[in-house]
């Protein structure tokens, strides 16, 4: 998740004086940053420091992550002429992920990776407003008053995606992941007829590889079986929908990935450690269960919590672990 870790120490002196996407291109800072969180919480794997605009900055588009406010471009994608225009993106651009992902993964030793990219639907909501959006109004506009247009960027945007993920895993990341951020602001039929097409495109880029593939949205409970079908190995549920109806939604054979709600962490510790062990316990009953949290963890996060959850779940046994019916 965006921010996992990051709400470290060590993290805030290393970025000190460093723009976020200057930080993503330092190999060795990417590389370091990265396994802060892995050397502190004892995670079972990590993921790649880096963020889901990279592709567009490689491309040589103008944009920024701006503190407290997140991508900024400073043209917005708004017209089949500014479509049109988009630029190439030549596959040598990747060389500071790959030199950065190679550093991370010799020094993880037998902990694995997990690369990931942004699916077209999020790339493009960024492209289209500019700027981060509550309803994600332009995209949702486009798709329906313009859907060529439409079809050409999250086309372009599938494109770059998939490429940056097949960087990472070719370059030794074990597993990638797609986030969908924003899908959620979708309707099912939308995101059927208009988007999970492109999300499938962006995984045929990395399908064959081996590497398992997991697909994340917040608030896509009503379309989980389709991100499923889009080509993932693994469906992220975020915090809004227990593990157990998600199994009953996707059926047993598949593996879940979440779902710690990152409001908890702020919780008495009693009240956060029943939590996570009712979703060990709803996970259960899936095909297997990647532990994590339901979005993104809070900045303000005390990281002393993060490691005694991950050593809470390290604890668990499978045989005392009484699974949940939905
Ligand atoms: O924890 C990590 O550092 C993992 C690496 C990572 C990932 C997986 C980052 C670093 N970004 C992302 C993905 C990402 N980026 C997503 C998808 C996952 C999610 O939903 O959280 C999204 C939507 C973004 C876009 C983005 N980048 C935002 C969101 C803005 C909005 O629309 O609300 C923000 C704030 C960023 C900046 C960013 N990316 C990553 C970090 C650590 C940060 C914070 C900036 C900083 O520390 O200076």
């Amino acid at each position: 998740m965006r921010q996992a870790g990051r709400s470290l120490p060590e993290y805030r002196a290393l970025r000190e004086g460093t723009s976020m996407l200057d930080a993503c291109l330092d190999p060795e800072m990417a590389a370091e940053i990265t396994l802060q969180p892995v050397r502190r919480h004892d995670v079972d794997a990590a993921i790649f420091f880096s963020d889901i605009v990279i592709p567009l900055r490689l491309a040589g588009i103008d944009v920024e992550i701006v503190p407290n406010v997140g991508p900024v471009l400073a043209h917005p994608v708004r017209t089949r002429a500014d479509v049109e225009a988009l630029p190439q993106l030549d596959d040598d651009a990747f060389a500071p992920i790959t030199e950065a992902v190679a550093r991370t993964v010799e020094q993880l030793g037998s902990t694995p990776l997990i690369g990931f990219a942004g699916a077209p639907f999020t790339l493009a909501a960024y492209m289209v407003e500019g700027r981060p959006s509550r309803d994600h109004l332009g995209p949702r506009t486009m798709m329906h008053a313009d859907p060529e247009t439409w079809d050409a960027l999250a086309s372009w945007a599938a494109d770059v995606s998939g490429r940056f993920m097949r960087a990472q895993l070719m370059a030794g990341a074990s597993a990638a992941q797609l986030f969908d951020s924003w899908a959620g602001s979708l309707g099912r039929d939308d995101y059927a007829a208009h988007v999970q097409k492109h999300s499938a495109a962006a995984f045929s880029h990395v399908a064959g590889l081996g590497a398992p593939l997991i697909h994340f949205g917040t608030g896509t409970g009503e379309i989980l079986d389709l991100m499923k079908e889009a080509g993932a190995d693994v469906v992220g549920i975020d915090y809004r929908v227990n593990l157990a109806e998600a199994t009953r939604r996707l059926g047993a054979q598949t593996p879940l990935q979440g779902n710690i709600d990152p409001a908890l962490l702020t919780a008495d510790w009693d009240v956060l450690e029943a939590h996570v062990r009712d979703v060990v316990a709803a996970g259960s009953g899936a095909a297997g269960h990647v532990l994590n949290l339901g979005h993104g963890v809070p900045p303000s996060t005390d990281p002393e919590v993060l490691t005694r959850v991950v050593s809470l779940i390290h604890s668990i046994s499978p045989a005392e672990i009484e699974p949940t019916r939905a």
